[in-house]
């Protein structure tokens, strides 16, 4: 398996999930999808509605509305807990995050075709010490990193279907967002567009 350093701290697996894993994924994703229905988040303050539909499985999901960003056990729609974490994202998390705890949330974000995500950096965790693990399902995406000041230089990387991304130590508060999509470029989605998964640690491990 390739594995590619791409600034410290970033690890990048190009195809770390063959063909039928990703088929089987994306069928473990409706099953999630069909208990906690993709929501779209809003920003803080504004309530301009994000390009992104997200939802969540894990003990712990990543909401957004006017009264800001945070983790919460239940979805904010339908009030139910969310869905547990498939098996393979559990087991990718063991075998590629080196941290001893396990993942307590995973936000499945799913862009259109149009859909973006604006530079940014992850800092509603507790615990910065766990790293985040990402993994790309469908049309490939540009993503864009930087450093951890806004306005410094970045670098642009293309994330395709089966793809994991991994960003611990000094890249666990860069800067990065999603620069487009890149429509057609899988067949995975039959309709199109992308998914990418994070795996976090929220809290602080007890022990
Ligand atoms: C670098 N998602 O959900 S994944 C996000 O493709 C997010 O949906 C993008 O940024 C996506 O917050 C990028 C890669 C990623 C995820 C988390 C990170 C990069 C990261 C946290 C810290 C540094
Ligand atoms: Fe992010």
């Amino acid at each position: 398996m390739t594995r590619l350093v791409v600034a410290p701290g970033v690890v990048h697996w190009p195809g770390y999930l063959g063909p039928e894993a990703q088929a089987a994924l994306v069928a473990d994703l409706r099953v999630v999808a069909a208990r906690a229905p993709f929501f779209q988040p809003r920003m803080p303050k504004t309530g301009k509605p994000f390009s992104v539909r997200m939802t969540n499985c894990g003990a712990l999901g990543w909401v957004s509305d006017e009264t800001g960003y945070r983790y919460q056990p239940l979805h904010p729609a339908t009030g139910e807990p969310w869905p547990p974490m498939p098996d393979v994202l559990t087991q990718a998390w063991r075998d590629l995050a080196g941290y001893p705890h396990e993942p307590e949330a995973c936000l499945v974000n799913f862009y259109a075709a149009d859909a973006r995500m604006g530079l940014h950096q992850d800092r509603d965790e507790q615990d910065f010490d766990a790293p985040v693990l990402s993994l790309s399902l469908g049309d490939t995406a540009v993503f864009r990193i930087g450093g951890t000041q806004r306005g410094g230089k970045t670098v642009s990387l293309k994330l395709a279907s089966g793809d994991a991304l991994i960003f611990g130590g000094e890249a666990r508060l860069a800067y990065h967002g999603i620069d487009r999509i890149l429509a057609g470029s899988s067949a995975l989605l039959p309709q199109g567009g992308r998914i990418n998964l994070t795996l976090r640690r929220v809290t602080r491990p007890v022990a």
